[in-house]
């Protein structure tokens, strides 16, 4: 539909943006209508720490000097750890309050504000290991990962039950 009337396309805007601010109005602790389940936002984030972990131990290893460096490999898991970190918040959605078998404390639905910070410093830590990664020099790499794992326990200290350092 071609729109020529500026009333009747603000007006419509207005609509839309009033849609929007229902929507974020309501969100409290309910699971999305028509979206995902509770268990399906633990299911989520807990498969987007497995893919950081999956990608996060052979970095610590080698970093350890437990593992031979290999930079191609190391700058590809930096990158993709770059790229679960911002995924991580988004499974934690309100609706998980009390869910079962999940390692998270409700302290994260009281306290979003310290945990969404958190989460920040995982993106922005993370984000830099990459940029870092891509140089090759292990001496710079070394303290941009140990930063990046500091963010990861960082959070789990306070928003973890149990830590299994695995
Ligand atoms: C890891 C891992 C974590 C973090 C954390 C860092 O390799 O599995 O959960 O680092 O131990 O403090």
């Amino acid at each position: 539909m071609l729109l020529r009337s500026r009333s009747l396309k603000s007006a419509l805007l207005a609509a839309a943006l009033c849609a929007g601010m229902t929507v974020s109005a309501t969100a409290h602790t309910e699971a999305p209508a028509g979206g995902p389940k509770p268990e399906h936002f633990v299911k989520y984030r807990q498969q987007v720490f497995n893919l950081i972990r999956w990608n996060f131990g052979p970095m610590a290893a080698t970093v350890k000097g437990q593992a031979p460096y290999d930079s191609a490999r190391f700058a590809t898991q930096a990158a993709r750890v770059a790229a679960l970190a911002p995924m991580v918040a988004e499974g934690f959605h309100p609706s998980t309050k009390g869910a079962k078998k999940t390692e998270a404390k409700d302290d994260i639905y009281t306290n979003t504000a310290e945990f969404n910070r958190l989460a920040k410093d995982l993106e922005t830590a993370s984000a830099n290991l990459a940029r870092v990664a891509q140089t090759g020099k292990m001496d710079q790499i070394k303290p941009a990962f140990m930063a990046t794992g500091k963010a990861c326990g960082a959070c789990h200290d306070k928003f973890k039950t149990e830590d299994h350092h695995d």
